[in-house]
């Protein structure tokens, strides 16, 4: 299984003497599309690096602080505000172009039945079918922790053969005390070798390490 690819012990250490002067934004980042399926996506090209997590995790938030363009994405206190897939090229400091793609964000129950029901089939078209599909993101709420969601998503992308990296997000909203604790729970629940990243789109906490992931997997 390549799921948690990242945590090869080798390419991480490598990459963390190399990549000393990786900054925290991107180059630039530009919208490119949206879709609900197959038929939209854009043609494949750039690697890509999807987003994925319940609603109101702060997917949208982190790819916008990520290449530090604040309305890229559309963030929202509204759950649900990401309801298609989509799509943004990224310039990142060194290297290639990649794709980051903001996913719809599932779990939310206020949401109308027919968008629930629409989002598997929308979001496993993409999973699978995506050749250029490098590696999933999974967002976890700092405060929330793990649910059933995020623990079959992690089990079918490892079923789909599909690196997946576990992302804690608004740590901020933890004390400094919980923080640990709530990473360790994380790792425990869903069974990693390594706790989660801990990020956070307030402070930019974690930034670094996300961007040695994504270079770590180019
Ligand atoms: N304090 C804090 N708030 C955050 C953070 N990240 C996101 N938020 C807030 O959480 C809310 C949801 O953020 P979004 O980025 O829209 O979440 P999303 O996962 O894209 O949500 P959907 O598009 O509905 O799936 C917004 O009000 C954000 O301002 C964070 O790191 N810290
Ligand atoms: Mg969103």
């Amino acid at each position: 299984m390549r799921t948690l690819a990242w945590y090869h012990e080798s390419t991480l250490t490598e990459l963390c003497r190399s990549c000393y002067s990786i900054r925290l934004k991107a180059r630039s980042a530009t919208y490119v599309t949206s879709a609900t399926g197959e038929a939209g996506f854009p043609p494949a090209g750039a690697p890509e690096f999807a987003f994925a997590g319940r609603s109101n995790v702060g997917k949208s938030s982190l790819i916008n602080t990520l290449v530090g363009v604040p309305k890229l994405a559309r963030a929202s206190n509204t759950p649900g505000r990401t309801r298609l897939l989509n799509w943004f090229e990224v310039q990142p400091q060194k290297g290639p172009k990649v794709n980051f793609v903001d996913l719809p964000g599932f779990g939310y129950a206020r949401v109308p039945r027919e968008m629930r029901d629409a989002w598997r089939p929308m979001v496993e078209s993409y999973l699978t079918k995506r050749e250029t599909l490098r590696l999933v993101f999974i967002l976890v709420d700092a405060r929330r922790g793990v649910q059933d969601e995020e623990a079959e998503l992690l089990e079918w992308l490892g079923e789909c053969d599909l690196p997946a990296c576990i992302v804690m997000t608004k740590t901020d909203k933890l004390s400094k005390s919980k923080r640990k604790p709530a990473a360790l729970t994380i790792k425990r629940e869903l069974g990693l070798p390594r706790p989660p990243i801990m990020t956070s789109a307030e402070t930019n906490e974690g930034l670094a390490d996300l961007w040695r992931v994504v270079h770590a997997v180019l």
